[in-house]
């Protein structure tokens, strides 16, 4: 495992413990930072092992404050045209593992659309989200205007995203931004809890799941459809669906190989 100088990495039951480590800054992500993300996520992929990848925030205070704002402040027009962060997020949505955010504090505009691109967000108490870009003259450009309405609808993240307002873990919850809410004390065992549940299936199977949904998403039903079918059509041909199917009939736990 490579050193890094903002995150702190961990390797447990088969779960990458990604945590953001710049609490002086509440983990705002500057360029340093996001580099160290898109390295931890290669890290994260090539180790057969893993099966999730859990993002949090070092403390309880912040998960992440969002985008470097001097480091922003400094930004030419034609330098927000490189991928940068929606890329790397992109980049986070497309990995083959399973990403969860646990978050507790502040997960403002990067910050928020961070916790966005991950597949499962898992929200503290004390959770603040929120996409206050517009304060700032800029707009939210991770995928927050695009992520946060096909998550929770149009009309409530235009309201998020217009007005600038931070709703806490259960407000989080209640609207669908968070697939789940839980004490300060016991948001890591909740994302351990889920990551254990997921790490029970077979790599193939969550990783196809994991595309249709995606990739189904954003296009027509019908062709949507056939991903799906396509994508099941590999799995029906690895041994994993086999082993699957024969524990179920043999009335025994499966073990998955990833084949
Ligand atoms: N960037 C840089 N520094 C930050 C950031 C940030 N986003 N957030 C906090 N900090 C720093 C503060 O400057 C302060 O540093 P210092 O001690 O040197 O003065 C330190 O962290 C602690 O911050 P506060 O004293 O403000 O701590 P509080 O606990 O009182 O408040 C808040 C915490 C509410 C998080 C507050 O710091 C805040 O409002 N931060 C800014 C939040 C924000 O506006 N985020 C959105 C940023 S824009 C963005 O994310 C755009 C993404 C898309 C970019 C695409 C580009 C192409």
């Amino acid at each position: 495992m490579k050193n890094y100088e903002n995150l702190d990495i961990e390797i447990k039951d088969g779960v990458y413990w990604l945590t953001l480590n710049r609490p002086e800054a509440r983990n705002a992500l500057d360029a340093s930072m996001l580099n160290e993300i898109d390295q931890a996520i290669d890290e994260a992929e090539q180790e057969e092992n893993v099966k999730v990848i859990i993002i949090q925030g070092a403390g309880d205070k912040s998960f992440a404050a969002g985008a470097d704002i001097k480091q922003l402040n400094a930004r030419k027009p034609l330098e927000a045209l490189v991928p940068g962060m929606q890329g790397l997020y992109n980049k986070i949505e497309n990995c083959k593992k399973v990403t969860v955010a646990a978050v507790s504090g502040y997960a403002l505009g990067g910050g928020c659309e961070l916790a966005l691109a991950c597949d499962i967000r898992i929200a503290a108490k004390n959770a603040k989200f929120g996409l206050p870009e517009l304060n700032l003259g800029i707009i939210p450009g991770a995928g927050g205007t695009q992520r946060l309405s096909r998550i929770i609808g149009k009309g409530r993240a235009l309201d998020m995203i217009l007005t600038g307002k931070i709703i806490d873990g259960e407000e989080a919850e209640r609207i669908g931004l968070a697939t789940y809410y839980t004490s300060e004390k016991e948001l890591a065992a909740k994302a351990e809890a889920v990551a254990a549940e997921i790490s029970k299936k077979g790599p193939v199977a969550i990783q196809l799941a994991k595309f249709a949904v995606h990739k189904g998403y954003d296009i027509d039903e019908g062709t949507a459809m056939w991903i799906e079918k396509l994508s099941q059509a590999v799995a029906f041909g690895t041994e994993d669906k086999k082993e699957g199917t024969s524990a179920f009939i043999e009335k025994r736990k499966a073990t998955f190989k990833n084949r």
